[in-house]
């Protein structure tokens, strides 16, 4: 069942560059409302659990030592169709392929170091949330 709710990270790259003001602002214009927001530092041993999906990717060491080289934004965001229309506002995972105007076209560096996460399905969105958020920190 869609729950219009889907979750985000502003990766150690772009909070880095100092983009994550310029990141908030794109994903409020969407039609993004706030639902839970936190800046943190992921260890090592969280990222691995977090992208634990990715464990057999050939990247998946990099992807876990860049997700936890530096400080990430973490959110839970509200609209209709949340998860699609959210990747569709960050666009392709590799930003040489991403549509003119989405967040990676935007700000991010490389396929590895792409500025955002986008959750890929409610399911997945709902854990992720869960994962960063208690119940009494979403409103
Ligand atoms: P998306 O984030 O667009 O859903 P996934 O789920 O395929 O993309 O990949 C998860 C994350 O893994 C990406 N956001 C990216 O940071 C990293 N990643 C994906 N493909 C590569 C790759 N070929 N090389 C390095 N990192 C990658």
């Amino acid at each position: 069942m869609a729950t219009n709710r889907t979750f985000t990270m502003i990766k150690p790259d772009a909070v880095k560059a100092g983009n994550t003001g310029a990141i908030l602002a794109k994903m409020n214009e969407g039609g993004f409302r706030i639902v839970a927001m936190k800046k943190t530092h992921l260890s090592p041993e969280k990222a691995g659990e977090f992208y634990a999906i990715h464990k057999e990717r050939p990247f998946y060491g990099e992807l876990v030592e860049f997700m936890s080289s530096g400080p990430i934004v973490a959110a839970i965001l509200e609209k209709d169709n949340a998860v699609e229309d959210f990747r569709k506002l960050i666009g392709a995972t590799n930003p040489a392929d991403a549509a003119p105007g989405t967040i990676r076209a935007l700000f991010a560096k490389s396929i590895g170091e792409n500025a955002v996460h986008g959750a890929d399905s409610d399911e997945n969105a709902n854990i992720e949330g869960n994962f960063h958020f208690a119940g009494t920190e979403m409103f």
